[in-house]
């Protein structure tokens, strides 16, 4: 079998312990047959530097290319994360379009294509992720590639309507169609993206998940990512996980814990999960002074505005509640802009009651994942979770809410809290055997599989 190179906006740092999932997985992937990790280095330049830096760790070299300044703005911070990223999360109101963005973005895709063109090799196997790269397999055919390319998105696809708002969604469709294997985290995706090129670009429909457009036979199908569970278990038992949980007990007593741990994203409905807690508050007097709720949100994006106001807006928010709320020795919400080791984050997951995981809409949702597998088996929490996340359609055994109503958020905790154990642990392992059955290593191997089935036979 040929090497595994894999295409992504950032990449495991080399030479630095890979912490995460994704990131061990992928890591896992190339080093089993050897392979090449090809993205941003993460350093802004003044001036295009011509080459790559090139590390080379065990069997995987890691080929990393800078940005300039001009192109952090147009192509990240522009058109990935002011135009594609809203949109794809249902938020045409937040987008903004600028030709010259995407330019930018199609500029970079161009440069980044053919820079990885340089390092392949016949045989070899390409797969793409997510939205930066939209056009990174268009520009490996122009530079004559015929072997397999595969991509995943790990956002979600939205229906044709929307993603025809985007003013160059043509071209975008057009590049999606050089992939031989398009991978989406659920049916949902699949479906509008078939729609989509069904409806826009005379795609023809196959059977089991082909698609013939644009003269190419391309292949969709869904791949839930997943987490590694049993790494989860270990770190909500760990030294690490166990101190943070008893520093947050010190401080809360035998009060029962809503958990939420997201990055500080407008997708993720963080005002609305924070009403929802005012909202309980309000209306169960007998709760207050008898539940804290911990918000993690470390900030990012932050050269984007739409992030800036939404971090303006929750400082509001929790400052409301806790001013509404508060008594002398009780703080409704804890709010952290921070983020935290995954040891830390496992052990207040092990100690939440509740875990609030709420967005508006999410490709996934790991921490949805990352809660279940942390918890006790003997007695585990309540996962609250979205209907809009992609996690939903397989964890039906969840509390699923709607996460723009605000008083059925409020209740979902509500009857969380009160839920007897029997109930919490039947549910917990329905939601943990799901859990661990589509973990990231099948993610991957599936993924890997389907690609080798797809395609050009040759090359
Ligand atoms: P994200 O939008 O980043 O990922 P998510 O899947 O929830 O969302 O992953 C976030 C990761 O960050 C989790 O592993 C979590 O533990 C970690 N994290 C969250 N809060 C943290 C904190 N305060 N400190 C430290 N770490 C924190 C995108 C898509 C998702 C999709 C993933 C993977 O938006 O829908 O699930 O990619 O495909």
């Amino acid at each position: 079998m040929g090497r595994l190179i894999v295409a992504s906006n950032r990449t495991a740092t080399p030479g630095e312990e890979r912490a995460g999932g994704l990131a061990v997985a992928l890591w896992d992937a190339l080093s089993e047959r050897g392979g090449v990790w090809f993205g941003w280095s993460g350093e802004i330049v003044q001036r295009e530097t011509k080459g790559v830096r090139l590390v080379v760790e065990e069997d995987v070299e890691f080929i990393l290319a800078d940005l300039t300044e001009a192109e952090h703005e147009g192509y990240y911070l522009g058109y990935a994360n002011r135009a594609l990223w809203p949109v794809f999360h249902y938020r045409i109101d937040l987008a903004r379009f600028s030709d010259e963005e995407f330019d930018c973005y199609a500029a970079v895709n161009r440069r980044f294509g053919r820079l990885l063109c340089q390092t392949l090799r016949r045989g070899d196997r390409v797969w793409v992720h997510d939205y930066h790269f939209l056009l990174l397999g268009q520009e490996l055919r122009a530079h004559g590639w015929q072997g397999r390319i595969g991509f995943f998105l790990h956002i979600p696809f939205p229906p044709p309507e929307v993603f025809a708002a985007l003013p160059q969604h043509q071209r975008l469709g057009r590049g999606m169609a050089d992939f031989d294997l398009l991978g989406f985290q659920t049916q949902r995706d699949v479906d509008n993206f078939r729609r989509y090129m069904i409806q826009h670009h005379e795609a023809e429909p196959g059977e089991d998940g082909l698609l013939r457009v644009h003269g190419r036979m391309i292949r969709t199908e869904a791949f839930p990512i997943g987490i590694d569970a049993a790494e989860f278990r270990r770190l909500a038992d760990s030294e690490e996980g166990r101190s943070a949980a008893a520093r947050v007990s010190r401080i809360i007593g035998d009060r029962a814990l809503v958990l939420g741990a997201d990055r500080m994203d407008y997708s993720k409905g963080l005002p609305q999960r924070m009403q929802a807690f005012g909202r309980l508050l309000d209306e169960h007097v007998e709760l207050r002074g008898r539940v804290n709720f911990l918000q993690i949100a470390p900030p990012s994006r932050e050269g984007v505005g739409a992030y800036r106001d939404l971090r303006e807006e929750l400082d509001r928010l929790a400052g409301r509640v806790n001013a509404d709320y508060s008594d002398l020795d009780w703080t409704p919400i804890r709010y952290l802009a921070r983020g935290y080791p995954r040891g830390v984050l496992a052990g207040l997951y092990r100690l939440a009651r509740v875990g609030l995981v709420t967005p508006l809409h999410d490709g996934m949702n790991l921490v949805a994942k990352e809660y279940v597998a942390a918890q006790d088996p003997e007695d585990p929490g309540v996962l609250v979770l979205s209907e809009f996340a992609g996690a939903a359609e397989r964890m039906q055994a969840a509390l699923l809410v709607n996460p723009h109503d605000i008083g059925a958020v409020a209740e979902a905790i509500r009857w969380a809290l009160d839920m007897p154990r029997e109930e919490r642990i039947e549910r917990w392992r329905t939601l943990e055997a799901e859990v661990r059955e589509h973990d990231v290593t099948r993610w991957r191997r599936d993924f890997l599989t389907a690609l080798e089935q797809s395609g050009p036979a040759e090359g």
